[in-house]
């Protein structure tokens, strides 16, 4: 009887779904009986998957560019953009980040770059390439520039992947503000920036490419932002010392001078995201501080970029962490100076979005640097927000990982469980798979120290402080510069005996 019921219920009919159309297959995994391995994987799942060693970043999943040929790299700039719509006209964060400034007018004119510290034109240190600059723009293939009437040109698959990208459109959109009609794919300019008028114009005539970038296309593009020389007649003796998420490291010697640098040394074909390489060398030609490492020239060495910058051979901050016990006065001043420099970017707009010991290098003199910008990204007064989901899980601050709007408060986040990691020797929730860790992050209350009892009172306040779970309410870089936790220690020597025991070795 009941069954009789259960049947004559009418069925309710399917709303009618079509099939996918327009995909593109960009990943093809499968499993490897005989090493027991998944292979395929987009580098950022397979680093979830096989955690072995240091934790290394992710980025945006939506959002992975396929490092075959050939390759898209859709610019999303339309002619009569209107900036206050901006914020509802996402696109993708990489590109929009990274590639910004990589597409000029044709005039030569900048349509970008409002993050010169200097503001005056004048080209700061690394960007020696201007002539190559005409020379790209000469080469660039034509065809991957296409001319756009209306925003309703965006191919469907764009505006799907639109849903879920980074609102920092807006942001390259009114940074490439254009009075010209034609355009050409050049690289970042030299620091100079337009002026605010041009900036704030709510109507633009911009450029926008929405046809696949070969590898070679987009090796042109960078190619015009590094130095033309070849590097090998500049440095010798490399030697490796360690290998980051982008690339291998090594130190080199300048000929010349015999001074010692390191060489980071970036495949374009092997990059979860090579438009990020671009922020590699744009970040660090444009940002000097005395906490950032300074970068002295970057080339293209067919395939790899390389980044020449200054050699700190104190190692990385994971060295120390991992392997000495720091005092109260040694973890301030490190915070503090991580801090100075934080407090730098992000009066620039400029987010790290990767703050972790790993980013941060020491001389043997106990001089803190932060390095690693190949994941920052912009955010600016029309896009104050960021929303890609890009940093390392255990030092991911809970708004990007709720995929909320973010600003510069999500480095001090890290910075607060960068602490912690100078007292505990790890990040909170370590034992765990990244996924598991990020999940207690977003979703319990605030990490603390595995024994916070130890802790003076000053600095179980700085870390509280820089771990409230609303970004809102986290205090700013300048703010955190003022804690009484930072503020009695001023002796910059305090590491000098500890670091004597860390130099960097050889691989
Ligand atoms: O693998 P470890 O931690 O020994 O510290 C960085 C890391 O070393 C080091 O290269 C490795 C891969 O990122 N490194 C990166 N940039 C450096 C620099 N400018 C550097 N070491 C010294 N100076």
């Amino acid at each position: 009887m009941m069954l009789k019921r259960v049947f004559s219920v009418k069925r309710r009919r399917r709303p009618p779904i079509s099939k996918p159309s327009d995909f593109e297959h960009r990943v093809h995994a499968g499993f490897d009986a005989k090493t027991g391995k998944f292979v395929g994987l987009p580098p950022q799942w397979e680093q979830l998957i096989n955690n072995e060693g240091r934790p290394r970043p992710i980025v945006d999943p939506e959002s992975i560019t396929d490092t075959s040929e050939p390759n898209r790299i859709t610019q999303f700039f339309d002619e009569d953009f209107d900036v206050n719509k901006a914020q509802n006209q996402a696109i993708n964060v990489s590109r929009s980040n990274s590639l910004r400034g990589s597409f000029k007018n044709r005039d030569g004119d900048l349509p970008n770059s409002p993050r010169s510290p200097k503001g005056n034109g004048n080209r700061s240190p690394g960007s020696e390439a201007a002539t190559d600059n005409q020379q790209a723009t000469k080469e660039a293939p034509k065809s991957i520039l296409k001319k756009r009437g209306t925003t309703n040109g965006a191919s469907s698959r764009d505006s799907k992947r639109s849903q879920n990208d980074d609102r920092s459109a807006s942001s390259t959109r009114s940074q490439n503000q254009e009075q010209n009609t034609s355009s050409s794919f050049r690289a970042p300019d030299n620091g100079a920036r337009r002026s605010n008028n041009d900036q704030n114009s709510s109507k633009s005539r911009l450029m926008y490419s929405d046809e696949p970038v070969t590898h070679e296309q987009f090796r042109q593009a960078l190619k015009s932002v590094v130095k033309p020389e070849n590097p090998r007649e500049i440095f010798d003796r490399f030697v490796k010392i360690g290998e980051g998420s982008t690339g291998v490291v090594c130190i080199a010697t300048e000929k010349l001078t015999g001074r010692q640098v390191a060489v980071k040394k970036m495949d374009l074909r092997r990059q979860q995201r090579r438009e990020l390489l671009f922020n590699e060398v744009v970040i660090m030609r444009d940002y000097h501080h005395p906490n950032i490492v300074e970068m002295y020239g970057s080339y293209l060495i067919e395939n790899e970029l390389w980044v020449v910058m200054e050699f700190l051979e104190g190692g990385s901050l994971t060295d120390i962490v991992t392997n000495a016990s720091l005092s109260e006065e040694q973890i301030a001043h490190i915070t503090k100076s991580c801090l100075k420099a934080l407090a730098f970017l992000h009066s620039q707009g400029v987010l790290h979005r990767d703050i972790k010991s790993d980013s941060i290098l020491l001389t043997t003199s106990g001089q803190v640097k932060i390095s690693d910008f190949g994941f920052c990204a912009q955010v600016t007064q029309d896009v104050p927000k960021r929303r890609s989901l890009v940093g390392t899980p255990y030092w991911m601050a809970p708004e990007i990982i709720a995929r909320q709007p973010y600003g510069t408060e999500s480095d001090i986040w890290s910075i607060g469980v960068m602490v912690i990691e100078m007292i505990d020797g790890e990040p909170p929730y370590f034992n765990e798979p990244p996924l598991q860790a990020m999940r207690k992050i977003r979703d319990l209350n605030p990490p603390t120290v595995k024994n916070p009892a130890k802790l003076s009172p000053r600095l179980k306040s700085f870390i509280d402080k820089a771990l409230i779970h609303s970004p809102q309410q986290r205090s700013g870089a300048l703010d955190l510069l003022q804690h009484p936790f930072l503020r009695p220690y001023n002796n910059p020597n305090c590491l000098a005996e500890l670091m004597k025991s860390f130099r960097h070795s050889v691989c």
